[in-house]
């Protein structure tokens, strides 16, 4: 049976978009449109239908032709397309896309180091909310309703009672409430204070640490703290302690490590004093331990605080915190 002009037509189609080449679709053209092509033919056999047969048949060939010439004619763009070229092939002449796999934000790897330290010293980690009742922020912790940190110049408020917390203390307190002594527990988390400068961001981070048990002296801070900076820093760090005074501890000292930059001898990191203020710390005050309901006559414990971005800083010669924030992947992408 002779082929009708709508199979003769999706065969056609079928061939143009199966065409690669303007080669091939110049031959599908000749096929079909050619001299001695089908369509061709089709229109010259029209004549021996029957006559009221011709004109429909006529009319229906000559409108296939047109759209198969129109067919060949966009399939020729569409294969000599710049596009169409280059799909598919890869110029290995190219330099390669680099790609860039995530990393940890320098503070949080810092803030691991630290808590790797304290834990290989048998401390556990302890989070807790940050937003936190007035009563765990600062009545626990011995800091006076006249205190300056309780000011709105200094803290976040959420409402009368409730701030947003501005150090890790308050997560010891709910331990010491939960847990009697021994208790070895450090507190990584994000602590909020009213402050914005070089050297201040309103969110910053913090681990602070501690120990409480029978006979835990002042010698025994020493001992971990020593350790802790030799093992962040180097074994040749030198340390100072130096007093000082936080509500929550008695007596307090700071800790100071000669200046990883200059080695003692001053510089602009130091402010010329040859040393660098790393932490605060104490023995826990017993009016936190009544508090909590400790015996306050068979128990002792000193406590710690860090402040992971200005240990962020000191390490890596870091001169303004702000950097932290800014998510500059240039800045983010050295650590
Ligand atoms: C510091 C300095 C000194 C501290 C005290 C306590 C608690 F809850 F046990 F009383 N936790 N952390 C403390 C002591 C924090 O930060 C500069």
């Amino acid at each position: 049976m002779e082929k009708t002009i709508e199979q003769i037509c999706d065969e056609a189609f079928k061939e143009i978009n199966a065409a690669e080449s303007s080669e091939s679709l110049n031959a599908i053209s000749v096929k079909y449109l050619g001299r001695k092509g089908i369509i061709t033919q089709f229109l010259r056999s029209i004549s021996t239908l029957p006559s009221e047969e011709r004109p429909k048949a006529g009319e229906k060939a000559n409108e296939t032709k047109k759209i198969l010439e129109k067919a060949i004619k966009d399939a020729i763009s569409r294969v000599e397309s710049e596009a169409y070229k280059t799909a598919g092939f890869i110029d290995v002449s190219l330099p390669g896309r680099s790609s860039f796999p995530g990393s940890l934000h320098p503070v949080t790897q810092i803030m691991r180091q630290i808590c790797d330290i304290f834990a290989r010293m048998g401390f556990n980690i302890a989070e807790g909310p940050e937003i936190e009742s007035d009563y765990y922020n600062f009545e626990a912790l011995n800091i006076p309703k006249y205190h300056p940190a309780r000011d709105m110049q200094d803290t976040f408020y959420v409402s009368d009672n409730i701030v947003l917390r501005t150090h890790t203390s308050p997560v010891q307190v709910r331990i010491m409430e939960k847990r009697n002594p021994p208790v070895k527990i450090i507190a990584p988390g994000k602590v909020y204070r009213s402050d914005s400068d070089i050297t201040h961001t309103p969110m910053f981070h913090q681990v602070e640490g501690l120990m409480v048990g029978e006979n835990v002296s002042f010698g025994d801070l020493k001992g971990i703290l020593t350790n802790f900076i030799h093992l962040l820093f180097d074994d040749k760090t030198s340390l100072r302690f130096r007093p000082s005074f936080f509500p929550f501890t008695e007596p307090s000292a700071e800790v100071d490590i000669l200046c990883v930059i200059c080695r003692g001898k001053g510089c602009r990191i130091c402010s010329y004093t040859g040393w660098l203020e790393v932490l605060g710390s104490g023995m826990v005050h017993p009016a936190v331990f009544e508090n909590v309901g400790y015996d306050t006559s068979k128990i002792t414990g000193f406590a710690f605080g860090i402040g992971v971005e200005r240990i962020t800083m000191l390490k890596y010669g870091i001169d303004d915190i702000r950097k932290f924030f800014e998510n500059d992947l240039k800045f983010l992408r050295q650590f």
